[in-house]
């Protein structure tokens, strides 16, 4: 099951919003196929690891699958049926499939077929994988992903708003390695107005493009922003309010920005439309890189679900100085959000790091 997981992560970022599966057909303690869903509409995990064993049925084998095996026509034929038509001995499954259409389904398939079903092996870990997927499907919106770059003394810039550079080289890279796995990068418009970032992957080795969002009550985004202009060739989503300037809403779909005037009255409110409408278009993982504005709104929803920091050997100083994460906070240490599987790794000069967050 774990070499199956392994395969399941070179799926990712090309997948979504399916989950990433991995598979393993083992005979007589000898793997003889492997696969893994590689991209969204292709085939399933299961598929290519019959395939890649290259026999005729699956009598004396065990398949190791990290997902429940599918039990309906979706772009691609159940592979619970095909399954059952080949009859091996014995399918290991890490976790069910959330999703409404198969939930269980596939599993009793097998088990009517009167092959042996074990679930739950490596489940924790298969649900970490897939924690995005899971996410989309049980809360209807994306999983977020909160980025920042700080000085060791937490600053995200100076006390005049200056932050170029804080991260060096190596950590810009794996940011943009970072924004070619995602479906959606988010910002506020006062990182729109402060950096003018472009806000794609580069150096990242991916082909996707993923929509960039910007949180933009009051339509300040600029029509002369590299963002706005770079608008017809990479999508942007700008989520405003009833109040926006309807001459600069004109001027920024010109451009190819989608504008959308949420109706929603509080900040929290289009924000959480926002969400919603994300998940609505199937929007997987979502990358947001501040500004801390925009940070605190999702934090203090309890809607960032993962972190990635970098951490430069550089201090800053200054009261006035940002920090990352604004909006209301917490009051109580005992009220602090965790974070789970931590990672620590050095990225050139800085210390990044990384984990899941957990709010209970
Ligand atoms: C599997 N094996 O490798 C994956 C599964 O439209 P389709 O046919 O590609 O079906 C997508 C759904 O199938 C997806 O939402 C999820 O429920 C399941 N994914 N199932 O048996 C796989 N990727
Ligand atoms: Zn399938």
């Amino acid at each position: 099951m774990n070499q199956a997981l392994q395969l399941a992560t070179r799926g990712k970022g090309c997948v979504e919003p399916n989950p990433m599966v991995g598979c393993v057909i083992v005979r007589d303690g000898v793997i003889i196929g492997e696969g893994f869903h590689a991209k969204y509409g292709g085939p399933h995990a299961e598929v290519h690891a019959i395939q890649n064993a290259n026999v005729t049925d699956l009598r004396g084998c065990s398949v190791y699958v990290t997902l429940e095996p599918c039990s309906h026509h979706g772009k691609t034929p159940p592979c619970a049926e095909r399954l059952a038509t080949l009859r091996p001995d014995r399918v290991i499954v890490a976790m069910e499939d959330p999703c409404e259409l198969v939930r269980g389904k596939g599993i009793e398939r097998l088990l009517e077929a009167n092959i042996q079903v074990s679930v739950g092996i490596c489940g924790a870990e298969a649900e970490k994988l897939n924690a995005p997927y899971l996410t989309l499907q049980s809360r209807h919106r994306p999983y977020i992903i909160g980025k920042w770059a700080m000085t060791t003394d937490g600053k995200l810039a100076t006390r005049c708003g200056e932050s170029f550079w804080i991260s060096g080289p190596e950590s810009r890279k794996v940011v943009h390695e970072l924004r070619s796995q995602v479906d959606g990068i988010i910002v506020g418009s006062g990182t729109v107005m402060a950096d003018d970032p472009l806000l794609t992957p580069r150096d990242g080795g991916s082909n996707k493009i993923p929509l960039r969002v910007v949180v933009d009550s009051q339509l300040q985004t600029d029509p002369n922003r590299q963002l706005a202009r770079s608008a017809a060739d990479f999508p942007t989503l700008i989520w405003t309010s009833q109040q926006a300037d309807p001459n600069r809403v004109q001027a920024l779909q010109k451009l190819g920005c989608e504008v959308y005037k949420s109706p929603a009255l509080s900040h929290q409110a289009r924000l959480q439309a926002l969400l919603t409408e994300l998940g609505r278009r199937r929007c997987t993982n979502l990358l947001c890189e501040g500004g801390a504005g925009l940070l605190g709104a999702l934090f203090d929803a309890q809607c960032i679900d993962e972190v990635h920091v970098f951490i430069a050997p550089k201090l800053f100083g200054g009261g006035e100085a940002l920090t990352p994460i604004g909006g209301n906070g917490v009051s109580l240490p005992s009220e602090a959000a965790k974070i789970k599987d931590w990672n620590v790794n050095r990225s050139g000069e800085d210390i990044y790091l990384s984990g899941s967050v957990s709010y209970h």
